[in-house]
């Protein structure tokens, strides 16, 4: 694997698209860089300094080289005095910022005999992302060159979700995941670890809620719309995560500045518990089963004292694992229908002046969150949660578009944004296009979610502190694989970072896509990543008019080709590719389509497009 990074990195050479760029190629885009001219080298000979040789950024600064090849070892600098200090060829790493830096944010400097970094806790592991983000790879280490860098984040929660209960995903592909958010400075891994289909982690108290709760006896095939066929694949499916792996994961995310949140789902989406122990439900009489297909399951957590025992019991046991400030409980898509069938529940709503089953949902919420607050942890909820009244200090999670994050926060509660019509929904397909794989609908391209701005326009300036962040979410109903995970976070991922994290004025999406994320596309595919290959820059699906057109198309990822046809076949490896720019003339009254396609290094392809050239 280590081999295979270094020729990757070696191949790739100088990033050319960073020489042009104001951004000096950097995703998220900073809040301010300066290019110099002139460039350092680091080599065997450089010399790491630091004030804080157990900061988490200086371990990881150390790993990257050493798996880069290189043995430069890490020097205390207290152990120094002022004349040693100034010795040429260091990289000083350094957290004493006297204040003057925001939270979470860096100072990276670089001439021709150093670099300097200093952060303010987080913000020096970011400083690091960055350094390694301008490092060149050469036979005798690395080249950066010579800039001044200032940032910090637009938001402190930059958050992405996945969902490993529809389907499973293994302790590597998180670690992964976790990896690829902290190079772009992401710092919240939402993890949904239950739903209908599926309950992924351990609880000593509670053993069937894996033995029986992880494994459903099949599961879906294709989509679920109206009309399509009702076929499964009989074949049983299964996966959780032990408790000593989910303390690797959290231990391995800290590592890297990200906090894991987990969700445990209440009162809905929660028939894999269910199935485990019936009693849960208003009617345990009923058999259950683990959900096989997608959608809402109208069995719902029934709220009796023995329920709330249980579900508390659960949560001392997540909660010693998670030593993050949050618990995401839920509580999106609860359908009334078990609740109003049960005399208890009935009982319940007279006995406790609730309204009615709305009621019930915030009564639920609210037991819970008193639960949870009292073992000092705060809970997350998706926007539901609003409904019949908000707990008291719940922070709100606004998938349903911006309508209850704009409601929680004019009422004074933490937000945090992830609508689904603002392209935060990773499991929508990034192109209306038959060559997309199977994906549950909407339609999320890069530049939707790139466009997204957190802050509504509705929100006075008082309540916009109340928008903690941003995150994105992928759902993973029509997931079943690592690469098709892959294939569906990146290059969007890259997207939200530069939302989460970069000021207003400094996104350009111009900029971002056409000179920023080839290279970076080209490095997430030399580390093993799949991706969303976009199509070439300059090509799409279009009608053009005219005899002679000349078109100028660039690589939408770095090193790859771009093939082309006009003899109307899907072009591919073997058709001409582009060297410079491409003439092509149509006879008077004929039109010619011109198809490309993008074949990466690796093999990965983009799209076809078609642009119909008519001499009318
Ligand atoms: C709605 S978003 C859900 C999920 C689905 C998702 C599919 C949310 C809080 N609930 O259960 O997986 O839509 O896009």
């Amino acid at each position: 694997m280590k081999k295979f990074f270094l020729v990757w990195m070696m191949f790739l050479g100088v990033n050319a698209f960073a020489q042009r760029d104001a951004n000096m190629g950097i995703i998220p885009a900073p809040v301010s860089v300066k290019k110099f001219k002139g460039e350092f080298k680091l080599n065997s000979e450089t010399i790491i300094l630091t004030d804080s040789p157990n900061h988490r950024a200086v371990k990881y600064f150390s790993d990257y080289l050493r798996k880069s090849g290189m043995t430069n070892s890490v020097t205390d600098m207290s152990f120094l005095d002022e004349k040693h200090r100034k010795v040429k060829n260091v990289i000083t790493l350094s957290v004493n910022h006297k204040g003057e830096i925001p939270l979470e944010g860096y100072e990276l400097n670089v001439d021709d005999g150093k670099v300097t970094i200093v952060g303010r806790n987080a913000g020096l592991f970011y400083g690091v992302q960055t350094l390694i983000q301008l490092m060149q790879f050469n036979k005798n280490g690395f080249t950066i060159p010579c800039t001044s860098v200032k940032d910090h984040p637009r938001f402190g929660y930059r958050g992405m979700h996945l969902d490993v209960a529809r389907h499973f995903f293994d302790v590597e592909y998180v670690k992964r995941y976790i990896d690829v958010m902290a190079y772009y400075k992401l710092n919240h891994f939402h993890w949904h670890l239950t739903d209908d289909q599926g309950w992924r982690i351990e609880i000593k108290k509670y053993p069937k809620l894996t033995e029986k709760g992880s494994k459903r006896a099949q599961t879906k095939i294709g989509s679920q719309s109206k009309g399509d066929p009702e076929l499964y694949d009989n074949t049983p499916y299964e996966g959780f995560y032990t408790q000593e792996q989910i303390k690797e994961i959290v231990a391995y995310a800290e590592a890297r500045f990200v906090t894991v949140v987990p969700e445990i789902e209440m009162p809905g989406h929660s028939m894999a518990a269910i199935a485990a122990y019936p009693e849960l439900s208003c009617d345990p009489s009923k058999p259950y089963k683990v959900g096989e297909k997608w959608g809402e399951y109208k069995d719902v957590y029934c709220p009796t004292e023995e329920t709330f025992t249980m579900l508390n019991n659960i949560l001392t046991e997540v909660m010693d694992l998670f030593p993050g400030k949050y618990i995401h409980i839920g509580g999106d898509e609860v359908p009334k229908d078990a609740w109003k069938a049960s005399v208890f529940c009935k009982q319940l709503i007279s006995d406790r002046n609730l309204k009615d089953e709305e009621g019930i949902q915030s009564y639920f919420i609210s037991r819970m969150e008193k639960y949870i607050n009292s073992n000092r942890h705060s809970i997350i909820g998706w926007d539901e949660i609003l409904e019949g009244g908000l707990a008291p200090n719940a922070t709100v999670m606004s998938w349903r578009g911006e309508t209850g994050g704009i409601k929680a926060a004019q009422m004074g509660h933490d937000v945090i944004m992830t609508p689904g019509s603002g392209g935060m929904y990773f499991d929508h397909v990034q192109a209306k296009n038959p060559q997309e794989p199977l994906a549950i609908g909407g339609n999320a391209p890069l530049s939707k979610t790139y466009a997204y701005n957190p802050i509504p326009a509705e929100l006075a300036k008082d309540q916009q502190k109340y928008i903690l962040g941003v995150q994105a979410n992928l759902w993973t109903e029509y997931i079943a694989t690592p690469a098709k995970a892959d294939y569906m976070l990146l290059p969007r991922m890259l997207a939200l970072a530069e939302v989460a994290w970069t000021p207003l004025a400094n996104k350009n999406f111009d900029n971002f896509s056409t000179e920023r994320l080839p290279h970076h596309l080209a490095l997430l595919d030399a580390r093993g990543y799949n991706y969303r290959v976009p199509v070439a820059i300059g090509a799409s699906d279009t009608t053009l008019t005219g005899a002679n057109f000349t078109f100028e198309l660039q690589p939408s990822v770095e090193g790859a080709k771009v093939h082309y046809t006009i003899d109307g076949y899907a072009p591919r490896e073997t058709d001409l590719h582009v060297t410079g720019p491409v003439k092509v003339t149509v006879p008077a009254k004929k039109e010619i389509e011109f198809k490309t396609i993008v074949i990466t290094l690796s093999g990965k392809r983009s799209n076809v497009t078609t642009m119909k050239l008519v001499n009318k």
